[in-house]
């Protein structure tokens, strides 16, 4: 099985993400961005999920990301609840220059809040490189620290801020983790 966090005997830290939010504002393309891929500028609809995987240094540790790219078109809403178990962070995209999609982060939040436990968010307004923006830093920000997660502002075409935000998605995972073993070793 594909979930949840966790060592083996490499003493790799595996940890299951899903990249969530509307179709078409890049969740794929981040992904395809942490592989080194280039970006075509087509766009290619996600049938269901994409899983792939990509290792990275995260708080001095070698890390296993397990990314699950959900397909957010609403045609797939009713399969993507079976896709959620055993997330350790979710990363919730919108798009800058698409307005909508930021709206419907809630929606997003609500989703994954039904269908996993309460796990870490990372928000991720993507298009960056984008002049024809409709959401601005500030407000995203602003929204993002009401909803208490951290916000970083990425491009999967120029490959800019890509790893770092998966970066951060894995460490809030990690520290997620730790707080839970020391709290059950009390
Ligand atoms: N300019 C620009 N275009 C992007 C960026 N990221 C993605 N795109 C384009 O946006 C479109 C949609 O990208 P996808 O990555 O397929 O979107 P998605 O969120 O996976 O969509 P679904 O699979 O339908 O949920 C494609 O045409 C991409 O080339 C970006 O950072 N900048
Ligand atoms: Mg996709």
């Amino acid at each position: 099985m594909i979930a949840d966090s966790f060592m083996d005997s490499s003493n790799e830290y595996k940890v299951k993400l899903s990249v969530i939010g509307d179709g078409c504002v890049g969740k794929t393309s981040l992904c395809s961005s942490l592989q080194g891929e280039s970006i075509s500028g087509e766009y290619d609809i996600t049938v269901g999920v994409d899983i792939s995987t990509a290792v990275m240094g995260v708080n001095g540790q070698r890390a296993k990301l397990i990314l699950w790219d959900l397909a957010g078109q609403s045609q797939f809403g009713c399969l993507r609840p079976s896709f959620y178990r055993g997330t350790r962070c979710a990363i919730v995209v919108f798009d800058l220059t698409n307005r909508g999609s930021f709206y419907d982060v809630r929606g997003w939040i609500r989703e994954i809040r039904k269908n996993s436990e309460k796990i870490p968010l990372l928000l991720v307004g993507n298009k960056s490189d984008l002049n024809e923006r409709e959401v601005g830093y500030d407000e995203a920000e602003a929204f993002a620290a009401e909803l208490q997660v951290p916000y970083v502002e990425t491009s999967a075409l120029k490959n800019k801020n890509v790893e770092e935000a998966f970066r951060i998605a894995a460490l809030l995972a990690m520290q997620r983790d730790q707080d839970r073993r020391s709290l059950s070793s009390f």
